[in-house]
């Protein structure tokens, strides 16, 4: 999906200076992961226009394999604008990314893939996206590849009621599971780490994650806490799909529980330093520009 979000952290109303970049979750995970030296390839959908092509060319620029996302000629890629302080306004109903199917999974290639990383937004796209993610995770598990499920729950996409069942499903289907301490308590009523931990016995790792207070890992019989760094947030969606990112290249690495959440952490705290959802230097730079770069030669 495509991303439009103010320059600086103004409303959209009265903002001037905006960046167009990639976005969504899944994404923006592998831009985390490759950003630290572990490989990453994204499978999506995009359309056949200039958005799709920008979004695959920003993704493939942070050393994303983007070599079997799928282009879609029936539908436009999607969109969605940041409203710093007000959320996030989607323009993707009927997109390219809602029309994957199961079909889509088939594409998918396992040689060489650890982790699969999914979101449960995807769940929420369209009619079919559902039965595309089952046969994504069953390919995966087939193959013998680890499946990590971020629940992401979006209440602009779907409701509670209608998220919650799914979505468990999904995490309990799933052995590295990342969720919000808040949103499981606004999903399933399970209001602290280790109630979310007696409705996910299974997951070999669970991360729950308590904002600006730290996560929690229940990693088998081990449970470990980091807290959050300390940061002046700009703007703080992507921060989580940052986390996973993060945790997923310490765990491909071979880091120990803590050190995975204390590099989700770092990830996390360099995007809330920004509007967009990933620490961009090129746009760092366009903010900030060094003075040899003023300087006229
Ligand atoms: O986590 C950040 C995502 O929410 C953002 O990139 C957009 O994937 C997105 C979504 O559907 O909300």
């Amino acid at each position: 999906m495509a991303m439009v979000a103010p320059v600086a952290a103004e409303p959209v109303e009265h903002a001037e200076v905006f960046r167009m970049d990639a976005g969504g979750a899944e994404s923006n995970v592998a831009a985390h992961v490759a950003a630290l030296g572990v490989r990453a390839a994204w499978f999506s959908r995009v359309g056949d226009d200039a958005l799709g092509r920008r979004v695959a060319r920003r993704v493939a620029a942070r050393g994303v394999d983007v070599s079997r996302v799928a282009v879609d000629a029936r539908h436009p890629t999607g969109l969605y604008v940041k409203d710093p302080g007000a959320g996030v306004a989607y323009y993707r109903a009927g997109s390219a990314a809602a029309h994957l199917a199961p079909g889509d999974a088939d594409a998918v290639s396992w040689d060489g893939v650890a982790v699969l990383h999914v979101s449960g937004i995807t769940a929420a796209l369209g009619d079919t996206a559902p039965a595309f993610l089952d046969r994504l995770i069953e390919r995966a598990r087939a193959a013998g590849v680890a499946v990590g499920f971020d629940v992401n729950h979006r209440a602009p996409l779907w409701s509670v009621a209608a998220a919650a069942a799914p979505l468990l499903d999904l995490a309990r289907r799933a052995d590295i599971v990342f969720v919000g301490r808040d949103e499981a308590e606004v999903l399933w009523g399970a209001a602290t780490a280790e109630a979310v931990r007696e409705l996910l016995p299974a997951a070999a790792q669970l991360v729950v994650k308590d904002g600006a207070v730290g996560a929690t890992l229940f990693d088998g019989d081990e449970t470990v806490f980091e807290p959050a760094l300390v940061v002046e947030v700009v703007e703080p969606v992507g921060a989580g799909d940052a986390f996973a990112g993060g945790y997923l290249a310490a765990l491909l690495a071979g880091a120990d529980g803590a050190e995975r959440l204390r590099c989700g952490h770092a990830r996390a705290a360099l995007t809330m330093a920004t509007t967009g959802d990933f620490p961009d230097p090129i746009a760092s730079a366009a903010i900030h520009p060094a003075s040899s770069e003023r300087t006229p030669a």
